[in-house]
């Protein structure tokens, strides 16, 4: 048995004008709470350092620029890589990434249980619109203000395990989840921001948004026989509410463990990460029963 528990850390809304400081001190909480109950490895949402805010259209860069991270960790987010380290617990969040050379990522990384990043991924599926969209209830700006991933979707051994990361829209596209579970991934971790609302249509309702985010992640998890952690920012945002419906899947597609709340709330369960092992050497052992000489579409060959 190879068992790491896993706390998946929901958090409520940030509002606009709270500080780095403030959401730092929350995730802190959270990781008292998950020290208490002994775990492993937290995954904190994505964004998880701010408001969603490619919501807000800004035309000033050096606004933009006041939602980036240039360095991780900075003054802001250090506390959070000493508790970490002081516990003995793993993390994944995600942040806004603006790097050395002026490029500008939605980012997620992997810490070990020493503090020390061992995984970087850079979301690849960025949904929305670059420029301002009349016809739409609320903007989704991430076109305009990030750039598609350029690290793929790689996997790093950590806590005795294959993990890989993703972020939000990716875990609806299922060729995400195949790149890793080729590489023999053993756990999906995955923070979200997914609008309670479709601003497109207002008909879509709450059941529906968070059927389809569930049904994402646990086909994901059976397909590739592998764990996924799926975690929202939750709540009201300045009056924009986000889904929350945080889950830990295990490796046969089922729900072992959700929130309760939309606010800020761990969601523990221990996850064996040799429950994976029966369906990559049966029914998912990709050698020997992908056909990939039907699969020209896809791979683009
Ligand atoms: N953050 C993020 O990727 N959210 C999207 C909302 C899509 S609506 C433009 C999601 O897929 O949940």
């Amino acid at each position: 048995m190879r068992e790491i528990v896993i706390g998946a850390a929901q958090m409520g809304g940030i509002q606009k004008a709270e500080s780095r400081e403030a959401v730092v001190d929350r995730m802190l909480a959270l990781l008292a709470q998950a020290a208490e109950a002994k775990c492993d490895l937290v995954v904190f949402p994505e964004l998880a350092l701010t408001t969603f805010f490619p919501r807000w259209w800004m035309e000033d860069q050096d606004e933009v620029d006041t939602w980036f991270e240039t360095e991780m960790p900075g003054p802001a987010t250090q506390p959070l890589f000493d508790a970490a380290k002081r516990h003995g617990i793993a993390m994944t969040f995600g942040y806004a990434e603006k790097t050395p050379e002026g490029r500008y990522f939605n980012t997620s990384i992997l810490t070990d249980k020493s503090g020390t990043i061992v995984g970087k991924y850079r979301k690849v599926h960025l949904p929305g619109h670059s420029e301002y969209d009349h016809d739409r209830a609320f903007q989704h700006l991430e076109k305009r203000y990030f750039e598609p991933g350029d690290l793929g979707f790689p996997v790093w051994r950590n806590l005795d395990a294959w993990m890989g990361m993703c972020i939000c829209n990716d875990r609806r596209w299922p060729e995400v989840y195949r790149e890793m579970g080729l590489q023999g991934v053993e756990l999906i971790t995955l923070g979200y921001n997914t609008p309670s609302v479709n601003s497109q249509d207002s008909a879509e309702g709450l059941k529906e948004r968070l059927y389809h985010s569930e049904l994402s992640m646990t086909a994901g998890a059976y397909q590739n026989a592998a764990w996924v952690v799926g975690v929202a920012k939750g709540g009201d945002e300045d009056g924009h509410p986000l889904m929350a419906g945080s889950i830990i899947v295990d490796p046969n597609g089922f729900v072992v463990a959700r929130a309760k709340t939309e606010g800020d709330e761990l969601v523990v369960h221990a996850c064996d990460m040799d429950l994976c092992a029966f369906g990559k050497r049966t029914i998912f052992d990709f050698a020997r029963h992908r056909r990939v000489e039907h699969y020209g579409r896809i791979t683009g060959q």
